[in-house]
């Protein structure tokens, strides 16, 4: 948590950008797993809440009164019998002070407060009262409650003034902000080489994924996302299975941590024995290759969808030196055949969500009306940022290049981009699997950094060297 004058900062800039009405932002409430009271735990506080009212209790609304300059935290305060089981906690009046919130309610007058009879308010129409699109269902049972907005129409109820504030807002990272970041990169760096030391023949991918999921949790307050610990790395989301790792496989950690509210997201890919073959090099380069060209040219002014086409091209001109790829390049990125073996964007947003924001909308988030996304053509239609980069912003750089038996089929099949992707080679790759090179970027005043204070070990020589301390 920041200082109290952090967040009435934030409310007041807030209030200016969205001018009028009520804005409510809901807290989150306890996630119940498989019966009411064993919750998912940590308990996970919504990040715009946090943003403007830093408080990480359950059960709390914030309620941000324009029109009438009031500021109010609603909530529940807990009783003996909840003391017994949880400890103390403190007041909602306590939890609103510290914010530099005077005014708090139990939440059984939210209703209330928020009825258009309340003489309080010029009359309240859900138009002028904002609030973020939900992604909870008893958020979303809350909103019908006051609101009386049904879930199926709430996304389109949500205030477009409120969340495009509020990505202008949390898009810019103040310093604080990028110090926890930089915090949370480093406990990603003690992630990632636990499991570089840990990976050998035998072992299995679980047990890595377990260990990499435990010192986000030592160290930090959990992991940003589930780790994703496989062999199977073209598998975008692959979680860790029972099975053992195999000499003379790769292996794909992709796992961050989330820590005092902020986020790390990296991506490592080994070979199993410490020792990469020269086919995995070959392929591996070309990867590291597009991850570090991000570093020499994203800065302010760039738009990261041609960071994404640049790197789209120069990862089909070194396929193509494989005899992976032939033809025109920029006629072959144009047709999208890059993305055979690159099928996602080339980074998101990160700090309080690992996909920052993305709640809110990609389309707010990543675009604008200068950048708009192509939502036709596979893969790029799954880029998450593309407009032009400013200063404080943070996003991921994670280019990968995935051999996907499925896709491969499916395209051979149809004979799709044929005139672009050598099949006949491409069918020896089916057992490959996949590389991901990533790492957090912030975009400096010139240019861009690496966040948190230690390199992960990525580039081959240096990989090898730190995994044989263990082989
Ligand atoms: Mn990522």
């Amino acid at each position: 948590m920041f200082s109290k004058d952090t967040y009435i900062r934030r409310r007041a800039e807030l209030k200016k950008i969205v001018g009028e009405g009520v804005i409510v932002l809901f807290g989150n409430n306890d996630a119940p797993c498989n019966y009411p009271a064993n919750c998912y735990a940590p308990m996970r506080q919504d990040s715009s809440f946090l943003y403007y009212f830093g408080q990480h209790r359950n059960g709390l609304v914030g309620v941000i009164d324009i029109d009438n300059d009031e500021e109010w935290l609603f909530g529940d305060d807990i009783d003996v019998e909840d003391i017994v089981w949880m400890g103390f906690t403190p007041s909602v009046a306590d939890l609103a002070a510290e914010v530099g919130v005077t005014k708090t309610a139990p939440m059984k007058s939210l209703t209330a407060h928020l009825s258009p009879l309340n003489s309080h308010h010029s009359p309240l129409t859900t138009k002028n009262i904002h609030f973020l699109p939900p992604y909870r269902h008893d958020t979303q049972i809350q909103i019908m409650d006051l609101l009386g907005i049904h879930p199926s129409k709430q996304k389109e109820a949500a205030s477009l003034e409120l969340i495009q504030a509020v990505v202008k807002m949390r898009s810019t990272k103040e310093a604080q902000e990028i110090e926890a970041i930089d915090r949370a990169c480093d406990v990603g760096y003690a992630m990632h080489t636990t499991a570089q030391l840990l990976i050998k023949p035998g072992v299995t991918e679980r047990f890595i994924g377990g260990q990499v999921d435990g010192i986000a949790r030592s160290l930090a307050d959990q992991t940003s996302f589930a780790t994703i610990f496989s062999q199977h790395g073209e598998i975008m989301h692959g979680n860790p299975t029972a099975n053992k790792l195999e000499d003379g496989r790769l292996v794909l950690c992709d796992a961050g941590c989330e820590l005092d509210d902020y986020c790390s997201d990296h991506t490592r890919t080994m070979p199993v024995n410490g020792k990469f073959t020269q086919r995995q090099l070959e392929i591996y380069s070309i990867v590291e290759a597009c991850h570090d060209y991000v570093l020499e040219v994203a800065k302010p002014g760039v738009k990261y969808m041609d960071v994404h086409f640049a790197v789209c091209r120069m990862m089909t001109e070194r396929l193509k030196e494989l005899g992976l790829m032939k033809g025109d390049t920029d006629e072959a990125v144009k047709a999208g055949a890059h993305a055979m073996f690159l099928p996602h964007g080339l980074g998101h947003m990160m700090g309080m969500d690992v996909h920052d924001m993305e709640g809110l909308g990609q389309i707010y988030v990543g675009f604008d009306e200068e950048t708009r996304p192509n939502l036709e053509q596979f893969g790029t239609n799954c880029l998450r940022m593309g407009r032009r980069l400013q200063e404080g912003f943070v996003v991921t750089d994670e280019p990968g290049i995935y051999f996907i038996p499925a896709l491969i089929d499916e395209w051979k099949a149809s004979g799709h981009c044929k005139e672009f992707i050598n099949y006949e080679k491409l069918e020896t790759y089916k057992d490959f699997g996949g590389i991901r090179i990533e790492d957090d970027v912030l975009i400096t005043k010139d240019g861009c950094r690496f966040l948190g204070t230690k390199r992960i070990p990525y580039h081959p020589a240096e990989l090898e060297a730190f995994m044989s301390k263990n082989q």
